[in-house]
């Protein structure tokens, strides 16, 4: 079976799932094959998902983070939670980009934007 490897010992036939192969079994939550443990990919080099990932298992895994979670991984820039992303004036997009004229200390949890002073662009307060 693909994702499994097999060894023979005194005859008997051993196999067992392979985490890094890029095959997602059964005891894994993710696997993203050789990106696996790689920062910010959503994937440990033991086949578990990362907090703040979700991850899609087909055969392999496709891992994004979680845009309202207030957890800033991933391609994320800001993420002020699900009820304040998107929401005028927070500075952060409801897909957890930098709106412009912010901002955004991601530094601390959750992240804390702020309008820019002195850009020219009136937003905030
Ligand atoms: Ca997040």
């Amino acid at each position: 079976m693909p994702g499994f490897k097999c060894v023979v010992n005194n005859m008997v036939s051993v196999c067992k799932t392979t985490c890094g192969d890029g095959i997602v079994n059964f005891d894994e939550e993710c696997d993203l094959g050789n990106m696996n443990g790689k920062l910010q990919q959503g994937c440990t080099s033991d086949c578990k998902i990362v907090t703040g990932f979700n991850c899609k298992n087909n055969v392999t895994s496709i891992c994004n983070s979680i845009c309202g979670d207030r957890l800033v991984v991933g391609v994320e820039t800001c993420d002020l939670g699900a009820d304040l992303n998107g929401k005028n004036n927070s500075g952060c997009s409801d897909r957890c980009t930098v709106v412009k004229g912010f901002t955004c200390n991601i530094s601390v949890t959750p992240t804390v934007c702020t309008s820019i002073c002195g850009d020219g662009i009136v937003a905030g307060t």
